[in-house]
């Protein structure tokens, strides 16, 4: 079991800051000695993920392929460090149960930061254009965001800098490796 990877999963909202919190765990775990691999859902949407859209339909599928990528990476002995908005509770239970399959470690981490935080960042003006009419379906203006209800971590992100938050989550993952 020490030799083995884990998934660790960053969901929360547009500007939540969860994917400058992710990078900064996979720095510190690569600098720690331990083999980590960032999947970032922006990312992700340039190459494996081209064809997908955010109908709800699509989000399960982006989901679920980037919690099948993650496994793969775990099961390789590397901690994958994914950030995704995936706001479907359904979808993160899908790839929480894939990882228990494995018998692989599955840690979900709430990024909770405030909506009004989100939007005063707004550092793409995804809100700005979701309110004006010229996005449709954007998470927490127009499209559902389903809390985490028992997540292994929920951070507060807007009260922590984004180096503090990640030393948290760096904490738990050692402490399960
Ligand atoms: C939510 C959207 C949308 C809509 C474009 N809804 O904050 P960002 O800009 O840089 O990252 C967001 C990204 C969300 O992709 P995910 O793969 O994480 O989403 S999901 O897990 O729901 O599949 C946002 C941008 O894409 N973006 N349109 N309508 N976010």
């Amino acid at each position: 079991r020490a030799t083995r990877g884990q998934t660790v999963w960053l969901t929360g909202l547009s500007g939540s800051g969860k994917s400058t919190v992710a990078v900064e765990v996979e720095r510190r775990l690569v600098a720690s000695g331990t083999p980590a691999y960032l999947l970032d859902g922006d990312n992700l949407r340039l190459g494996l993920n081209s064809d997908l859209g955010f109908t709800s339909t699509d989000r399960a599928e982006n989901v679920r392929r980037v919690g099948e990528v993650a496994k793969i990476l775990a099961d390789a002995g590397v901690v994958a460090v994914v950030s995704l908005i995936s706001p479907y509770r359904a979808d993160r239970d899908a790839v929480r149960a894939v990882h228990a399959d494995a018998d692989l470690g599955f840690t979900e981490v709430h990024v909770d930061t405030p909506i009004d935080v989100c939007r005063s960042r707004d550092p793409k003006k995804l809100y700005q254009r979701a309110d004006a009419g010229e996005i449709h379906g954007f998470t927490g203006v127009d499209d559902p965001y389903e809390v985490p209800l028992d997540p292994e971590l929920r951070l507060a992100g807007a009260d922590e800098s984004p180096g503090d938050l990640a030393g948290r989550i760096v904490d738990h993952v050692l402490a399960a490796r």
